[in-house]
């Protein structure tokens, strides 16, 4: 029985073939934009947990050390923005204190820079002169913005361009 099912189709005939063919072709075209966007909101998420750990982090050192992780000459000063592209403050967080502890266990890369993953770095900022929230300062919030919280963690976001809806933050902006 299988022998004659065999034989009454000896195979896909050329128009067949090009149906397939033009089929796979559709559903590849349907299938790269779907995969952009799953890839570019793995992007986001991921930028957005690594915005959160550096938050905590930063809030654990100053917990432990009573100031934020600078330098350790001005360890109280006007509100600062930290960026990981640099890396003094990151050392800091990352076992160069006086508690040898590491706050911060993400690996940065050889320049001891740590990007989002759009490879731009990450914005932390600070309430160096403890009142209990951050002032926005340039590019970053611009002037008269606050974070109503001591640590404030901001990426440029996809764009990698400040003050767009792309941005991913830890807070949100209030005015002063
Ligand atoms: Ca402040
Ligand atoms: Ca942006």
């Amino acid at each position: 029985m299988s022998g004659t099912e065999r034989n009454s189709r000896s195979g896909f005939t050329l128009v067949e073939l090009l149906v397939v063919i033009g089929i796979i072709g559709l559903l590849a075209s349907l299938m790269v934009p779907i995969a952009g966007r799953a890839a570019s909101g793995s992007k986001k998420r991921k930028a957005q947990m690594e915005a959160n750990s550096l938050k905590v982090s930063v809030q654990q050192y100053h917990q432990d050390h009573h100031f934020m992780p600078w330098t350790e000459k001005s360890k109280v000063g006007d509100d600062k923005w930290a960026t990981t592209d640099k890396s003094d403050w990151m050392e800091v967080i990352q076992g160069e204190n006086a508690l040898k502890k590491n706050y911060f266990a993400a690996k940065t890369d050889d320049n001891g820079k740590f990007l989002d993953p759009w490879g731009n770095p990450y914005y932390v900022g600070m309430d160096r002169n403890q009142d209990g929230y951050v002032k926005g300062e340039g590019s970053i919030g611009g002037s008269g913005k606050i974070v109503r919280e001591t640590v404030g963690v901001y990426s440029h976001g996809p764009d990698g361009k400040p003050g767009t809806d792309d941005d991913i933050t830890t807070f949100d902006w209030v005015s002063d």
